[in-house]
């Protein structure tokens, strides 16, 4: 048995994007992405601090299949910010789809970021926006709080959790991430690669079994 981690006042619990489109049903379904859901809120209970991402996209996003003639979900396309993965209609702001899940307990969270607002770019990571240039400024707000090390869980693995936890490590923070309170959509090994990338940008991954034994 590996040993008891407790979380520490300069411990931040940072979940991403638990909202219904990423849910069973969703525009955007991420297999079992609700079974997060239960294990998430016994893990912010011992978080003295949480926070909180909201995918959060106008209508006709860029990064929405929809928004360009004869393209289809999950196809790539090639924009001056890099390579973008067209997805089905998700998270359009003010829509049910973009709210949290609503069995997720988030009375407690301090902050709620939310991202991918421009209509032109994506925004995967909470910190920066998909051109890894735009500051979504999570890493002022989280280092102006004295916070010094961020646990992550929640939607989707292999894209929001992943940009995230790689951001927070090359932001200084300490990155670890709760992999069993994850989810992964899993586009052709993007899990496999998420893990790889994460590990050598120095991201721990780490079971919630640490925190809640
Ligand atoms: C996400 C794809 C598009 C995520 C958000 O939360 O992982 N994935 N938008
Ligand atoms: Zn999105």
């Amino acid at each position: 048995m590996t040993e008891l981690l407790v979380p520490q006042a300069s411990d931040v619990l940072l979940l991403i994007d638990v909202q219904n489109d990423f849910c069973p049903g969703g525009g955007l379904a991420v297999p079992e992405g609700d079974a997060v859901v239960p294990l998430i809120n016994r893990l912010a209970a011992c978080f003295a601090h949480v926070v909180l991402t909201q995918d959060w996209h106008p209508a006709g996003h860029r990064s929405f299949a929809s928004s360009h003639a004869g393209r289809a979900p999950f196809e790539t396309l090639e924009v001056d910010y890099g390579t973008q993965t067209l997805w089905p209609d998700h998270c359009v702001q003010g829509t049910p789809g973009a709210e949290l899940h609503k069995d997720l307990q988030s009375d407690r969270g301090e902050l709620i970021v939310r991202k991918g607002f421009r209509p032109e770019i994506d925004s995967y990571s909470a910190f920066f926006e998909n051109d890894r240039a735009t500051p979504t400024g999570l890493s002022g707000y989280l280092r102006t709080r004295g916070f010094t090390r961020v646990f992550l869980a929640g939607l989707a693995t292999d894209f929001c959790v992943h940009f995230s936890a790689v951001d927070a490590a090359r932001e200084g923070f300490t990155a670890v991430v709760v992999e069993d309170a994850c989810r992964a959509i899993d586009l052709e090994g993007s899990l496999a690669a998420a893990k790889r990338a994460m590990i050598e940008a120095g991201v721990e991954l780490m079971d919630s079994a640490r925190i809640l034994a």
